[in-house]
């Protein structure tokens, strides 16, 4: 899939890029299912139910999963799908390597994710996240919100999140200037994020909706390990 100047400019000014249709609704349903199922088999290596300060929380009941691809050759495929693979290549300018892939279930109820950076994780640059509605996503359910050009703020601090509304502990601290947008995203559809755009949701404030979503993030193959400032690290929260 060739992207238009447009799409490459939007990117590198904005840190984001909506593709609709990326995957069909066939294939999102398949995801849905694939997933339902293997989260009904029990725990999975990696799984993050968030803090225990919200027992409430049903994301403790439905945790989201973490590099299924190294032993599900199916969620392999997804993540290696060609037109995917051919817009983070066009995005960093560098063959990609799937770094990681993660499973979010937000079920009904569910917390978000206090807004952060993805290099507050992975130290590589450059890094970039494929987010991809499996569910309708818009407010309501805790949608993806990004800061549009934020990737430009350089590496944030870290702060502790608010786990009241946030599964996480640890978010960036966010410029006060800084104005948030929500991105409404139908079943199938791809959002392409820089490792330095702030992103994060908000409580899946529904009773009968999930807003699930595949989610890849990949660097290129000439890409670099940095040393993070003191403070811009989830770790250094941690250990302070
Ligand atoms: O889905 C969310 O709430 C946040 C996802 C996220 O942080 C990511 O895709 O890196």
């Amino acid at each position: 899939m060739l992207l238009t100047g447009q799409q490459r400019n939007t990117y590198r000014e904005s840190g984001y890029l909506l593709v609709t249709g990326l995957f069909d609704n066939k294939t999102a349903e398949r995801m849905i299912d694939h997933y339902m199922k293997m989260r009904a088999e029990g725990p999975k290596p990696g799984d993050s139910g968030g803090t225990p300060d919200d027992p409430d929380d049903p994301t403790h009941k439905y945790p989201r999963m973490i590099n299924m691809h190294r032993w599900d050759g199916t969620t392999d495929g997804w993540a290696q799908q060609a037109d995917m693979l051919a817009i983070v290549n066009q995005l960093i300018d560098d063959t990609p390597v799937l770094q990681q892939t993660m499973l979010y279930f937000k079920p009904p109820g569910g917390r978000g994710q206090g807004l952060h950076q993805d290099q507050q994780y992975i130290t590589t640059e450059p890094l970039i996240g494929v987010w991809i509605a499996l569910d309708e996503s818009d407010k309501a359910v805790g949608q993806m919100t990004v800061i549009p050009g934020s990737h430009k703020f350089g590496h944030l601090p870290v702060q502790a999140a608010d786990t009241s509304v946030s599964f996480t502990p640890v978010q960036s601290v966010i410029p006060a200037e800084a104005s948030k947008e929500g991105i409404n995203m139908k079943p199938g559809d791809a959002l392409f994020f820089d490792g330095k755009t702030l992103h994060g949701s908000y409580r899946n404030t529904t009773k009968d909706r999930w807003r699930r979503s595949f989610i890849c993030h990949y660097i290129g193959e000439h890409a670099v390990n940095f040393e993070p400032e003191q403070g811009t690290h989830v770790s250094h929260l941690r250990s302070s």
